[in-house]
């Protein structure tokens, strides 16, 4: 049965983000035109019937616009983080007093145990578990038991090549799952039906499901065709200043 959402947290990209982490080599973003993206991502949210919360940026966190890593909400819980990046630990502070507006029940993953939300997953009630170099095995451990608690699933899935599991990875409900690279050798994954992501688009394996419409970041045509023939309604979102940061669709918001 397909999910929907009906909220959406943002964060306004900071100035600072020009120092952002990065492993790209596209150059700086540039921070006009950073906004004026990240307003037609909102537009696009709200276009998929969602009400975004837009927070102010917070210019001691240069990847602070990426707040998908900041917590993981799920239909009975949001799960405050504690990102392994250590220039971005301190992004979760005041995401409590965010979040309570929308949640009775806030857990938190503690040291020292480390986990980034863009390596969770969600497929129905289970959830993957990307361990990366952000992401830990105990912060992976204490997820699934959060998760098992209010009566979800979890699985921890080895990362070798990406930042995060959602980096190579998106489902997209109906047992669709866009797939790239080396999550292609995961037996976990034979159950979805594939749609395997070229190796040239390989950025666009980052797209977002929302009520039925899919996300695709701006240029990536075969993806976007994929997707469409799949039977998606798709809405492509320009996030090129993102990416400059390693940062993808998904990270560039919350939604629940
Ligand atoms: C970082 O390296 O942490 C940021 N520059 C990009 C984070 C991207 N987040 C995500 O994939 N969930």
């Amino acid at each position: 049965m397909e999910k929907s959402f009906n909220y959406a947290v943002v964060r306004r990209p900071a100035e600072s983000m020009i120092n952002g982490i990065t492993t790209a080599s596209l150059g700086k973003p540039d921070y006009i035109n950073a906004l004026k993206q990240h307003d037609a991502y909102i537009d696009a949210l709200e276009k998929c019937g969602l009400t975004v919360k837009v927070l102010k940026a917070d210019e001691n966190f240069p990847d602070s616009t990426f707040i998908e890593d900041a917590a993981l909400c799920t239909p009975a819980c949001a799960v405050i983080t504690n990102p392994g990046a250590v220039t971005r630990k301190g992004e979760i502070a005041g995401m409590r007093e965010v979040l309570s507006e929308f949640y009775d029940v806030i857990e938190e993953i503690h040291s020292p145990g480390t986990l980034e939300a863009g390596d969770v997953m969600m497929a129905g009630s289970h959830y993957y578990v990307g361990l990366s170099a952000r992401t830990n095995n105990e912060g992976a451990e204490q997820l699934i038991a959060i998760l098992n608690k209010h009566g979800m699933t979890g699985s921890k899935i080895p990362l070798n090549e990406m930042l995060h599991l959602k980096t190579g990875l998106s489902y997209i409900e109906n047992n669709n799952l866009l797939i790239y690279g080396e999550f292609l050798r995961e037996k976990e994954f034979d159950k979805f039906n594939k749609i395997i992501i070229d190796p040239e688009e390989s950025y666009s394996a980052n797209s977002v499901w929302v009520n039925g419409k899919v996300l695709v970041p701006a240029g990536f045509k075969g993806t976007r065709e994929k997707i469409k023939t799949a039977g998606y309604e798709v809405i492509e979102v320009d996030v090129s200043e993102f990416r400059k940061l390693d940062g993808g669709l998904s990270c560039l918001s919350l939604r629940f």
